[in-house]
C-alpha cells in the first residue's frame, strides 16, 4: 500500500541525512545569522531544492498540482516559524504534521453505530466498478457484527447480475435484501426497502446504486430520482483510489450534479501510489467516511490520518 510515496519519502530524508555534517557546518554558521557565508546560502539553495522535490514526489504519486503547491506553500510557512537552526528530521516532522492538518480537514465524526434516525438510511452512489457494492456488504456486515437490524436495496437493476450479486452479498452477511426485477425502477426499489424497514423497525437501509458514468445526463437523473424517493440520510460517493486523479475529476462532476455527504475512497491496499488520499482531502472538501482496503467483507476502515502517515513515512 502506498509504496511508490514511501519509497520516495524515505529515499529523500535517507539521501539528505548523508548530508548530515554538511548541515552540521550550515548549522554553525546559522548561529551568527548575520554572517552571509557561502555555506549558509547553500543550506538555503538545498532547502528550497527540497521543497522542490517534495512537490515533485508528491506529483508523481498522484497529489495534483495544485494541492502538491499548497502544500509545499504550507510547508514553507511552517519553516519561517522556526528559528534558523533546522535539521532534515525538522523538516520531515515539519511534512508530516503539513499533511496531517491537510488530512484531518477530511476526518469524519460521524459514529455509524449511534445514529438518532430509525431507518437510517445510507444512499451509495459513484461509476461502475468503484466498489459500491463491495462496500456496501462490508457496511452490512460491520452492522450486523454490532447487532443491527440492515436491510439492502438492490438498486442497481441497470447492469446483468448486479441482483445476483448483491443477492450472493446478502446471503453471506445474513442480510435481507429488496429486490426487483432487472430493469425496473430503483427508486421505486429504494422505496420499497425503507418501507419495509419501517414496518419491523429494521436500523439501516442501504441503497446499491447502477454505476453512472458521470456524463451521463440520463441516468444522473436517475440517481436524482432515488434520492428524491428515498431522501438518505447519507448519501456516500464511492471512488476508485487507483484512479489517482481522474477520481477527483468524477468526483467534481458529481458535485455539481448531486449533493453527496462524503466520501468511501476504495481499493487502496492496490494503490501503489498513494497520493489519491491527499488529493481527495484536499479538492473534494468532504469527509473521507470510510477506506475500503481489500476484497473481504471486514477490508473496510474509518479514515485516520495517522494510520496514512504512519504508512507513508515508515520506513
Ligand atoms: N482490492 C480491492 N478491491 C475492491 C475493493 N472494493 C471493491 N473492490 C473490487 O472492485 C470490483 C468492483 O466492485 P463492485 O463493488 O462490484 O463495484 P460497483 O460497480 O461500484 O458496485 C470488485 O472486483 C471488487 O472486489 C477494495 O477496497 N480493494
Ligand atoms: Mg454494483
Amino acid at each position: 500500500m502506498f509504496d511508490s510515496l514511501k519509497k520516495k519519502l524515505a529515499g529523500l530524508f535517507k539521501k539528505e541525512s548523508k548530508d548530515d555534517e554538511n548541515l552540521n557546518i550550515n548549522d554553525k554558521v546559522n548561529e551568527n545569522i548575520s554572517n552571509k557565508s557561502e555555506n549558509q546560502e547553500s543550506l538555503f539553495i538545498k532547502r528550497d531544492e527540497f521543497d522542490e522535490r517534495v512537490q515533485e514526489i508528491l506529483i508523481e504519486s498522484d497529489v495534483s498540482f495544485e494541492s502538491a503547491e499548497r502544500i509545499v506553500e504550507m510547508l514553507k510557512n511552517r519553516e519561517k516559524k522556526l528559528s534558523r537552526k533546522i535539521s532534515y528530521d525538522d523538516i520531515k516532522s515539519n511534512l508530516r504534521s503539513v499533511l496531517y492538518d491537510v488530512l484531518s480537514q477530511a476526518k469524519s465524526d460521524l459514529d455509524l453505530l449511534n445514529v438518532d434516525k430509525k431507518p437510517y438510511v445510507i444512499l451509495f452512489i459513484g461509476i461502475n466498478g468503484t466498489g459500491k457494492t463491495t462496500t456496501i456488504g462490508k457496511i452490512a456486515s460491520y452492522l450486523k457484527n454490532n447487532n443491527k437490524k440492515v436491510v439492502i436495496a438492490a438498486g442497481d437493476t441497470f447492469r446483468a447480475g448486479a441482483i445476483e450479486q448483491i443477492s450472493i452479498i446478502g446471503e453471506k452477511t445474513g442480510t435481507e435484501v429488496i429486490k426487483h426485477d432487472f430493469g425496473s425502477d430503483p427508486a421505486s426499489v429504494a422505496y420499497d426497502a425503507i418501507e419495509h424497514a419501517r414496518a419491523r423497525r429494521i436500523d439501516y437501509v442501504l441503497i446499491d446504486s447502477a454505476g453512472r458514468m458521470q456524463t451521463n445526463k440520463n441516468l444522473l437523473s436517475e440517481m436524482k430520482k432515488i434520492k428524491r424517493v428515498a431522501r438518505p440520510d447519507l448519501t456516500l460517493l464511492v471512488l476508485d483510489g487507483m484512479i489517482g486523479n481522474d477520481a477527483i475529476e468524477q468526483a467534481k462532476t458529481f458535485m455539481n450534479e448531486i449533493n453527496f455527504d462524503g466520501v468511501v475512497l476504495t481499493k487502496l491496499d492496490t494503490d501503489a501510489r498513494g497520493g489519491a488520499v491527499i488529493s481527495v482531502a484536499m479538492e473534494i472538501k468532504k469527509p473521507i467516511m470510510f477506506v475500503g482496503v481489500g476484497q473481504g467483507l471486514n477490508d473496510i476502515m474509518r479514515f485516520d490520518p495517522d494510520w496514512y502517515l504512519d504508512k507513508i513515512f515508515s520506513s
